[in-house]
């Protein structure tokens, strides 16, 4: 008879090395755990399909954070209930990559519940593995959205009530509700059948992504006695008597037979086709020419602040609009008060030679305020150096910091001279071209049409622009 040797997976370390701890040559999950059971499959899958080289774990937040310790392959750790999210980057970015994401019930149903629902709903080629143990393990036993109804955990002493606490959510049934999904099975682990049939599911949802089908999420019925307060043994039974009753096992969508084989998608993202979009200038087309500012003013850092409807957003659309056109990298992102209109809004502009790193702008160089609030707020975060734009009309405690340079504007006067309130962000707008030099107002007028719609109001706002200009060059004369 051949001679058959069992051994740990090759994608399995043989010593925990990574664990920075004594222990390197058993896992931490608890005797009888299904994590260990669970994770074993999932590596004997990838030695067989030879796809260890290519294969990304995505770790949870849970009881199997520490995947890194022992997968052999690349591993991701993500954000408490993100891995979907994650994977969903990885997958696009390297089609040819095997994403698995691994999750616990606390991390994908709870916290990450709606990561899971939307990339389930965009059929990402990801393949889910959904260890349901009713509990939040790592923490030490708290209620999961899985929690059984009257099941004791340490915030549900009393049991699980559904009027409190309200039902536990089916997730294998849930995520078979949507389109996109090609393969749901939900299967445990506790006896030798069992656990045959979820090695086998194992294996279809990562054959699947190999074939490019599709998404596919197994949940994984599994037993933790720490958290459940029991013996294995005991768990094993309460498994038995309990969960299954709430988490019928069974195949909820197969589409893999119907699903053809595809070739791997990469999403390509043309850099050309946005630059036409943008109605910028193609590759290797120059941009504008434009002299560098003085040094103080070079690769600014701005936030601007103000009330909700004073076009503060906008204002910094322009800037980052014009910066485009000059060839600068750029980037804008906003921020809301809760308030439509009347509340608070900021938003934070780069413009840079260089590729920019994050668009939050934390220690800006420019601050721009349009009412007290957002100068009282904001004003010790401008870096030294710095320059401060206050509209004197709204801002009737002018700036203390004497390390920084102070524009003092009166931009919503003049906006009323002009006949518009709301026009004062242009004034502002003009005034900073006109004082750092950053953009030459040619650039700036090339950039209005694109962001305002109503036509008739350019040239007010090419006005509002000079306005504001024209009073910085009074003050210099
Ligand atoms: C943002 C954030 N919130 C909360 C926590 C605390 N936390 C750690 S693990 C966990 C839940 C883990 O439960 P589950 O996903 O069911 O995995 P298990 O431990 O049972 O395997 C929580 C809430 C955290 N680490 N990060
Ligand atoms: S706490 Fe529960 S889920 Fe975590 S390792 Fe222990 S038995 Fe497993």
């Amino acid at each position: 008879m051949a001679e058959k040797k069992l051994s740990k997976a090759d994608s399995f370390y043989k010593v925990y090395d990574r664990n920075p701890s004594a222990i390197k040559d058993v896992t931490h999950y608890c005797p009888g755990c299904g994590h260990g059971v669970l994770t074993k499959l999932i590596a004997e899958a990838i030695d067989d399909f030879g796809i260890r080289e290519r294969t990304i774990l995505m770790s949870p937040v849970g009881c199997s954070v520490f995947g890194y310790y022992y997968f052999r392959t690349g591993n991701i750790q993500c954000a408490h209930g993100r891995a979907p999210a994650a994977a969903t980057g990885i997958k696009r970015a390297y089609p040819e990559s095997i994403v698995i994401s691994y999750q616990g019930d606390g991390d994908l149903a709870a916290i990450g519940g709606n990561e899971i629902v939307q990339a389930a709903n965009r059929g990402e080629n990801i393949t889910v593995f959904f260890v349901n143990n009713a509990i939040y393990g790592m923490t030490g036993g708290q209620l999961a959205p899985t929690t059984l109804i009257g099941q004791k955990t340490t915030t549900t002493p009393f049991g699980r009530n559904a009027e409190n606490e309200g039902f536990p959510i089916r997730v294998a049934e849930m995520i078979a509700t949507l389109e996109a999904p090609v393969y749901v099975e939900r299967v445990m682990l506790g006896d030798a059948k069992n656990t045959n049939k979820a090695r086998r599911a194992v294996r279809k949802g990562i054959q699947n992504q190999i074939d490019n089908k599709g998404f596919s999420l197994i949940e994984v019925l599994s037993v933790c006695p720490s958290g459940w307060k029991m013996t294995p043994v005991q768990s094993k039974q309460w498994m038995n008597d309990f969960m299954l009753k709430q988490f019928p096992l069974g195949v909820y969508r197969d589409r893999s037979e119907e699903t053809a084989v595809r070739e791997n998608r990469r999403h390509v993202f043309s850099v050309d086709g946005i630059r036409e979009k943008l109605e910028l200038p193609q590759q290797g087309e120059e941009a504008v020419k434009v002299e560098k500012p003085a040094a103080e003013f070079q690769n600014p850092r701005l936030k601007l602040a103000g009330f909700g409807g004073q076009g503060i957003l906008m204002m910094g659309l322009m800037i980052a609009e014009a910066g485009m056109r000059a060839g600068y990298h750029v980037s804008w992102i906003p921020s809301y008060g809760p308030e439509m209109r009347g509340g608070t809004a900021n938003c934070h502009v780069n413009l840079s030679e260089r590729r920019i790193g994050s668009p939050v702008v934390s220690k800006p160089t420019v601050l721009v305020v349009m009412n007290q609030p957002s100068l009282d707020k904001f004003e010790r975060e401008v870096a030294p150096g710095g320059l401060i734009i206050y509209d004197t009309a709204l801002v009737p405690n002018p700036p203390t910091r004497t390390d920084v340079r102070l524009l003092a504007l009166p931009a919503t006067t003049i906006a009323d001279e002009l006949g518009n309130t709301r026009i004062a962000n242009m004034v502002v707008l003009g005034a900073y071209i006109a004082y750092s030099r950053i953009l030459p107002k040619e650039v700036v007028f090339s950039a209005l049409p694109a962001l305002i719609k109503r036509k008739n109001l350019l040239p007010l706002n090419e006005q509002a622009v000079e306005k504001g200009m024209a009073f910085v060059h009074s003050m210099r004369s």
